[in-house]
């Protein structure tokens, strides 16, 4: 069984996963009989189907003792239609996020979900299509059924704030009442040893609450020391738990200080990797264990920080980077997207949402500090710069606690530069272009002062080159491992020691699948710019960026 988080977030709801053998039958294509196949998982993984872009249905059966639930599906690529017993419960299109339907007053006894997946590119789906990394198929993360009450609590959010009395918990809760609630019931928060408890809105539907808590035990969260703290919301009935929810924070915070980024007042210096989640035997359906290697081994090279390009992560992997004091650039789904592709339209509506549902799921990792948005899109073109807009301000609406920045490769036409609060370039000195990584630098520096960003912090959010595990020549040339561990050397060393550069984030940590219309200049269909392979096998460069991170 998976966990949905890696510590327990219920005493009194009751929760049930679906993971096993579920049915699974593709409708495209000539092969369209049932088999059954494990959920959560990604189709490109069963015999037959490695590169099958299509639809598929799901189903499977849960007993229920009656009541109302909520059917939480933590992932499903990319878009999902859900049915309970034949009848459409609702839809979601966004293959790196979680949904949930909740359903009032189910009766008991067994019941049939069905699942309708599609991975199709189309243009119903703006932010999928052929890419430099595979858009898997399947129902990707765990799905769970969650017995509750006619009242939950839907999700907690916790800004920390630093007051002259010391740490404040700002504490915002949503919960819904599925019908009208009964009298006397009580939603009632915890942190450490501060409660408080207020009466559950009278009227059915969704409401927030928030709660400033004056926290005297706080403890604060850093890479070198991160103590969680956890936080419980409960709806009480007569004093009694009829629902729970318990999620985890940080006490720190992230402010900005001319070109420095600082962690509780402290000056950060981000030594990175950019990570996809992908691996041979899972796909993107990953279990903890690689999760945990992946950090493992980003760790023992030196990085203190995981860009996660180029979508939201699964929330398990934020929660080890939390207890692992590792810094996050979480990033909205969206790369390499020209004006044409900004213009389809339904990108400016999916493009909010998903970026909506990035913040508000990941709101309280105190790893993540900063959001990403929109790598390498048309920050060139009014067009696109609307576009910028529109998300930068959609995430500072839902959150102003943590600054905000692009990875950006339009090197002499960006126009977008005076938007975010950090200015962040992908280069690729010695790879694509022939220029020391000092002169790239030094050049977007002068461009970033000259056209909006003077004074921000920069931030190098790619640099690398590609190498072919186990090929290794004299010359040292291209494709080498020599090769890319001598550019990764100059590279990493002429960036940390740029006095105009915060941090470095190597592209990339693993070699990764990339869509089959991207195999022309990617041998092996690989993003081959991984310091370890796609098994997670160092290459030379491995003991390079070691040497380079844990000195510079
Ligand atoms: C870009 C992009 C990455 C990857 C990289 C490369 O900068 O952001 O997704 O495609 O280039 O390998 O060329």
């Amino acid at each position: 069984m998976t966990m949905m988080r890696t510590f327990p977030n219920h005493e009194t709801r009751d929760v049930r996963e679906l993971t096993g053998l579920w049915r699974f039958t593709p409708l495209d294509g000539d092969e369209r009989t049932p088999r059954r196949e494990v959920v959560p998982s990604c189709w490109q993984t069963y015999p037959g189907f490695e590169n099958y872009r299509g639809r598929a249905e799901y189903s499977t059966r849960f007993t229920h003792k009656g009541g109302s639930l909520l059917l939480t599906f933590k992932g499903a690529s990319h878009y999902a239609k859900v049915a309970l017993d034949g009848t459409v419960l609702g839809d979601h299109y966004n293959a790196y996020a979680a949904f949930r339907f909740p359903i009032h007053d189910l009766p008991a006894g067994e019941h049939e979900l069905t699942v309708l997946v599609d991975n199709r590119f189309d243009e119903a789906y703006s932010l999928n299509f052929p890419n430099d990394y595979l858009s898997y198929g399947g129902i990707n993360k765990p799905v769970y059924v969650e017995q509750v009450g006619d009242t939950y609590v839907d999700r907690v959010h916790v800004t920390p704030r630093r007051e002259s009395d010391g740490w404040h918990a700002i504490v915002n809760i949503r919960y819904e009442n599925l019908t009208e609630p009964t009298d006397g019931m009580m939603l009632e928060v915890a942190v450490n040893n501060q409660t408080r408890s207020i009466p559950v809105d009278p009227t059915p539907g969704l409401h927030e609450q928030t709660f400033d808590i004056h926290d005297p035990d706080a403890r604060e969260w850093s890479p070198d020391h991160p103590s969680l703290t956890y936080v419980t919301a409960r709806v009480l009935q007569n004093g009694c738990p009829v629902d729970d929810l318990t999620d985890r924070f940080g006490y720190r915070t992230i402010t900005l200080d001319g070109s420095q980024i600082l962690l509780n007042g402290n000056p950060l210096r981000i030594k990175g990797f950019c990570r996809h989640e992908d691996h041979p035997t899972f796909g993107n359906a990953l279990p903890l264990q690689i999760m945990h290697k992946d950090l493992d081994l980003i760790r023992d090279m030196g990085a203190n920080s995981v860009r996660t390009s180029h979508y939201p992560n699964d929330e398990r992997f934020l929660d080890l980077c939390d207890e692992l004091g590792i810094l996050v650039w979480e990033e909205n789904h969206a790369r390499g997207m020209e004006e044409d592709r900004m213009r389809n339209p339904n990108f400016p509506r999916q493009a909010l949402q998903v970026t909506r549902e990035m913040v508000d799921q990941h709101y309280n990792h105190p790893g993540i500090y900063i959001w990403g948005i929109f790598n390498e899109c048309a920050s060139e073109t009014e067009y696109g710069r609307d576009c910028y807009q529109q998300a930068y301000a959609a995430i500072r609406e839902l959150d102003s606690s943590r600054p905000v920045t692009s990875a950006s490769c339009k090197h002499d036409s960006d126009i977008c530069l005076d938007l975010p609060d950090v200015v962040s370039w992908n280069i690729y000195p010695y790879w694509y272009l022939d220029k020391t990584a000092t002169r790239m630098i030094d050049e977007q520096a002068a461009y970033t002062r000259a056209h909006g960003g003077a004074g921000k912090p920069i931030i190098i959010s790619e640099i690398g080159g590609g190498a072919i595990y186990g090929f290794h020549d004299s010359d040292r040339d291209v494709w080498t491992e020599e090769y890319q561990s001598d550019i990764l050397h100059r590279q990493l060393t002429e960036t940390l020691r740029h006095p105009a550069v915060t941090g470095v984030y190597i592209w990339q940590y693993a070699d990764i699948r990339v869509d089959r219309e991207w195999w022309f200049g990617r041998p092996k269909r690989r993003n081959n710019k991984g310091v370890v392979d796609e098994y997670r096998r160092p290459k030379l460069a491995y003991q390079t960026v070691k040497e380079v991170f844990t000195t510079l």
